[in-house]
């Protein structure tokens, strides 16, 4: 038997993006189901993006979600830059206003779904077979198994792809209206979780004639750190000592001592890009990770989410609830605009900060006169200070009906 359904918009995918959505949505009225294919332990403890941008956390507070935030994150005046064996200095407060916060996703997640558990709106968690069918271009379905076996169908007005890069989504469009294009960089991050409390007073993106090493933080006790390792590297091949002794050698600075201490989890991240050149087909809407794939090198990624949903939600609010479709017709060009911009200076970064793989005698020289042009010219320091910090503000406008949590 197939048990069918009715919701306003259908979300697939509880990474923040989807969790966000629905919550958004519920400030303006808007009902909405979430299913998701993992399990909430296996979604709360994934291990990914940590820093927010000041436009991030200021949505977060005001969509009621930031108690644990303003305790527990970490507010950072900006970044450091290394190399040529010297650590510069990027002070985003005074450049722009706009500091970043270090606050794990796992977190962010947990937090989001501790919001839809106590609204009596749970994720729908280990559900398996899901599928997105926009054959009514008014009426889309969106088709599950749950974890008893039992099939649902749930009929909505609008469904939200926010499944992240491996989801089935991008697939119920047209390739030809999808429009997608990739390219995938020569090297991968080795993502290395570890007890010790971080020896910076704010992140270091470093240069290194051995590769990439960017030196962040979760909490006071725990470090977030990365090695720049070749692309197909199994995270196997690096046992505590050797990430160790490369993390000393790429972040080594004179006077600055490193500590070590238990390795809590490493993973091999690729580095790639991808984007849609639409996020909209008919009454489905992309967002996150399932539209756009930005290198970590910018921590764009949860960002660019949270942007997504923001104006997602104001768009869905007003075409269902208040009649007026314009914003939903103008999401995918808007947001895509913002994707390009955070793709644009996450590339820029990836380049000017790694190694090429094959010693490419032209691209090092080029690094280092970037890299100096932007410590010392106040104008070019300014622009990149800009550019990382991220939007000044998110569009979420729930309108008048609708109120932000206290
Ligand atoms: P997610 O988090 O991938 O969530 C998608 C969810 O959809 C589920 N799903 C399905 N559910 C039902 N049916 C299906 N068929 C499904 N297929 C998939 C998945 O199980 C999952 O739960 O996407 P979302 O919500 O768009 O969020 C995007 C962010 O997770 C991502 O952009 C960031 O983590 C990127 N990123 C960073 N972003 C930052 O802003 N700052 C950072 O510092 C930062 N660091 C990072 C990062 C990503 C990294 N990795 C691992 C790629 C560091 C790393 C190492
Ligand atoms: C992280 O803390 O996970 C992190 C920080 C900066 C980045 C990417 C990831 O650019």
């Amino acid at each position: 038997v197939t048990i069918r359904e009715q919701t306003q918009v259908a979300i697939i995918g509880a990474g923040p993006a989807g969790l966000l959505l629905a919550h958004l949505l519920s400030i303006g009225g808007i009902e909405s189901v979430v299913v998701e294919a993992r399990s909430r332990e296996y979604c709360e403890a994934r291990q990914r993006a940590g820093v927010l941008e000041a436009a991030t956390v200021r949505l977060l507070h005001d969509a009621g979600l930031g108690g644990r935030l303003a305790s527990e994150g970490m507010e950072c005046d900006g970044i450091y830059l290394q190399f040529g064996g010297e650590r510069h200095h990027v002070d985003l407060r005074s450049l722009t206003a706009r500091p970043i916060t270090f606050y794990a996703q796992t977190e962010v997640v947990k937090d989001l779904i501790a919001a839809r558990v106590a609204a009596g709106q749970s994720p729908r968690f280990g559900v398996t077979g899901t599928e997105a069918d926009l054959t009514d271009a008014d009426r889309p379905v969106l088709r599950y198994t749950d974890m008893a076996g039992s099939r649902h169908e749930v009929a909505c007005e609008a469904l939200a792809g926010c499944d992240g890069f491996h989801g089935v989504c991008r697939a119920a469009v047209p390739p030809a209206v999808l429009g997608e294009t990739s390219m995938q960089y020569p090297y991968a991050w080795l993502g290395v979780l570890a007890k010790v409390p971080p020896s910076a007073d704010q992140a270091v993106y470093a240069i290194h004639d051995r590769g990439f090493a960017l030196h962040s933080m979760r909490t006071p006790e725990i470090s977030r750190l990365y090695l720049q390792v070749p692309a197909g590297e199994r995270a196997e091949a690096w046992p505590d000592d050797r990430i160790w002794a490369e993390l000393h050698t790429r972040l080594a600075m004179p006077g600055q001592e490193m500590g070590t201490g238990p390795v809590l989890e490493k993973a091999v991240v690729g580095m790639r890009c991808m984007a849609v050149s639409s996020m909209r087909y008919r009454r489905l809407f992309l967002a996150g990770d399932a539209a756009h794939i930005v290198p970590p090198t910018g921590a764009k990624g949860l960002n660019l989410a949270a942007g997504d949903v923001a104006l997602l939600a104001t768009s869905l609010i007003r075409m269902l609830r208040d009649r007026q479709p314009d914003l939903a017709e103008n999401y995918s060009a808007l947001r895509l605009l913002q994707a390009w911009e955070a793709m644009s200076i996450a590339c820029q970064m990836t380049c000017m900060l790694h190694v090429p793989a094959d010693e490419d005698r032209f691209a090092v020289p080029l690094q280092f006169a970037q890299l100096r042009h932007l410590v010392s010219s106040p104008v070019a320091l300014r622009a990149f200070a800009e550019h990382y910090a991220g939007p000044v503000s998110l569009e979420f406008d729930p309108g008048p009906a609708g109120a932000f949590a206290a």
